[in-house]
């Protein structure tokens, strides 16, 4: 059972406790990586003992959050995690948690209500939008450092502050962080106005082998094996990838399907414009997250894999 806490009880939850472990999502994004090292760094500097965990090793562009990864074995006594929609999405190093979350911070309307409480804000457009209510609760100063941390969750999460999810709020929290200390130039510079060779290069591949269905209301990119081992990419150069056809003038969604490490298994991500539902659409294959950014993983070729989702967005098309 999942007791629902709003954001008070869940700021003195967190100060009650010590020896913390927080559990990002796997293949983490900007969200889950700020949220976790503020809350990390709070609880630091109250005197406690935090740690993070992710299944993946954190990517080198997110050096600067200055994250304290788990050594696996120090004690700990409880576990939160953050930006997580699903235990499926812990990863399997994370697994054996599954079960042991003490505390889930997030904003997927999509939720599974694993843990044993949770804090749950589906209108917020970030996870870090969240943590700086949380923090704030706590009492507890927002060095320059910590307000670079969820400033980024901010910033990536809401495409720089442009996608339809962002709110009056919002841009209040991005405003007080900047007050605080955070570095928006070097921040917006990092995630929004320079890319790797290798972004570039899936750039034009992608430019080059887009497919277009249902009267160019729908993109859809597959990104082949051959494709991967070629360009060699960071997991950080995909980011954009998915929503960037979304933005093509008469594109309602777009799909991503690319290939997972096992044989016969796809990630897709699904981004939406502003009347189809993209969390719909990741649900009916067994996936989640938001109403214009959704994701799912789904086995089988490459053909049954199409055919699947090109079903579910023809649905979604109708509707
Ligand atoms: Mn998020």
């Amino acid at each position: 059972m999942t007791t629902k806490i709003d954001i008070q009880s869940t700021a003195q939850m967190l100060m009650a406790k010590d020896n913390i472990l927080i559990l990002c999502h796997k293949n983490p994004d900007g969200d889950t990586l700020g949220s976790a090292a503020a809350l990390c760094h709070v609880l630091t500097a109250m005197g406690k003992q935090a740690v993070v965990a992710c299944h993946n090793r954190i990517p080198a562009k997110y050096d600067y959050l200055n994250i304290p990864v788990w050594d696996g074995v120090s004690e700990i006594d409880y576990v939160v995690s953050v930006d997580v929609a699903g235990v499926n999405l812990l990863g399997d190093t994370l697994s054996d948690f599954a079960h042991k979350i003490d505390l889930c911070i997030d904003h997927h309307g999509s939720n599974g209500e694993y843990a044993k409480c949770l804090c749950l804000k589906a209108d917020y457009p970030a996870a870090a939008q969240l943590m700086y209510e949380i923090i704030c609760e706590m009492g507890v100063e927002i060095t320059p450092h910590i307000a670079d941390c969820l400033y980024t969750g901010l910033i990536t999460d809401t495409g720089c502050f442009k996608y339809s999810s962002t709110t009056p709020r919002t841009h209040e929290i991005g405003a007080r962080l900047m007050e605080l200390g955070a570095h928006h130039t070097m921040l917006v510079e990092k995630f929004f106005m320079s890319k790797t060779r290798k972004a570039v290069m899936l750039e034009k591949y992608m430019l080059n082998n887009l497919e277009y269905y249902y009267d160019d209301r729908c993109a859809l990119l597959v990104l082949t094996r051959e494709t991967i081992l070629e360009i060699q990419p960071d997991p950080t150069d995909l980011d954009g990838l998915s929503s960037m056809p979304r933005d093509f003038e008469g594109i309602d969604v777009s799909v991503l399907i690319r290939p997972l490490r096992e044989e016969g298994s796809y990630k897709l991500s699904i981004r939406t414009g502003e009347n189809v539902n993209a969390c719909d659409i990741a649900a009916a294959l067994g996936g989640g997250g938001h109403l214009r950014a959704a994701g799912c993983e789904v086995v089988g070729s490459i053909e049954t894999v199409k055919k699947a989702i090109l079903k579910e967005v023809e649905n979604a098309l109708c509707q």
